[in-house]
């Protein structure tokens, strides 16, 4: 029999405190910047279900290519028993890695998100029977309690989520994912690798506007939450590439002169017009920078795959 367990490791309250600090510290700094992690609210997170449909938006197709040519080998080499999947969402590309991983008794599904746990909790209970899912309600960007488990563990964190932390808190994410793991055990990291800026920015900036409407999200988060009084009207989308740093950067534009206030902080904050909000960094990545990385955190990359035209990567490391 499959079974189904869910373990809460954060307070009720963390979300709304982290919030309140979060938009303090980002909106009284210049320049301005906020989190990308405040996007995801349930409209947030159906916006960003519509942009992976995009015919803009390659990652997720480019990703889940690769999962599906290379599912087998990643079994073959892992003989993972229990998988983790950090951020997992709906689970939805991973099924496929679920279904190959012939060794697999346990998986781990961690998202701060109990509505898309539950979902994908329900959905693999039904298709796998005979594993045991434990799911865990935390933020994977704060240190994690893991269930035990049997080895080898599998790590997957796929998306190119690593690209949306700067590199030094890319550098403290990857070091606290290595502690997690034990010699033998693997981490198998999705992310978007450089390329033409044309494709970039358009997979940033899509057509039909759906990106623009999850950028501005960010501000309908924080007038429902904290009590402010922004007009997510009178700000611009931009999407921009920086060659130097090899990100893509996702901005709003204040197109006048405005005082924003929030209640719940007692504060107020001017944006002068033209002034810009930094609200995701969105890194991509070269084969040597990735395996760098991994090296620094104690992880050695063994495979590295890409999708038939070059776009994403997904590699395996090992402890
Ligand atoms: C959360 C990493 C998948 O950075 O591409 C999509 C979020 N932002 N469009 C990314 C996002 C704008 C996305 N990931």
């Amino acid at each position: 029999m499959s079974t189904l367990q869910f373990t809460r490791t954060l307070p009720e309250d963390a979300t709304g405190a982290a919030l309140r600090t979060d938009v303090r510290e980002g909106l009284t700094r210049l320049p301005k910047s906020l989190p990308p992690k405040w996007f995801y609210d349930a409209r947030g997170s159906a916006l960003f279900e519509q942009i992976t449909a995009l015919p803009e938006y390659y990652p997720t197709r480019a990703e889940r290519e690769i999962l599906l040519a290379r599912s087998a080998e990643i079994a073959e080499a892992t003989q993972a028993r229990t998988l983790i999947e950090l951020g997992s969402g709906t689970s939805c590309k991973t099924l496929h890695l679920i279904d190959e991983l012939s060794s697999l008794r346990t998986y781990v599904p961690v998202d701060v998100s109990e509505t898309a746990l539950r979902q994908a909790g329900q959905a693999l209970r039904a298709r796998t029977p005979g594993l045991t899912v434990h799911a865990l309600i935390a933020d994977f960007t704060a240190p994690l309690a893991l269930p035990a488990t049997d080895g080898p563990k599998l790590v997957a964190f796929l998306g190119s989520t690593l690209g949306n932390l700067l590199p030094a808190e890319r550098a403290e994410f990857l070091a606290s994912v290595r502690s997690l793991l034990s010699p033998g055990d693997a981490l198998l990291l999705g992310t978007d690798l450089v390329k033409d800026e044309a494709t970039l920015v358009a997979a940033y900036d899509d057509a039909a506007g759906v990106t623009a409407a999850f950028n501005k999200n960010v501000l309908h988060v924080i007038n429902r939450e904290l009590g402010a009084d922004f007009e997510p009207e009178s700000f611009t989308h931009i999407a921009r590439w920086d060659a130097e740093r090899e990100w893509m950067e996702m901005r709003l534009r204040a197109e006048s002169d405005a005082t924003v206030k929030i209640r719940e902080l007692d504060l107020a904050v001017d944006f002068a017009a033209g002034e810009e909000l930094r609200t995701e960094i969105s890194a991509k990545f070269r084969e040597d920078g990735v395996r760098t990385e991994l090296a620094a955190a104690g992880l050695d990359l063994t495979h590295w795959w890409t999708d038939e035209e070059g776009r994403f990567a997904l590699s395996l490391s090992r402890a």
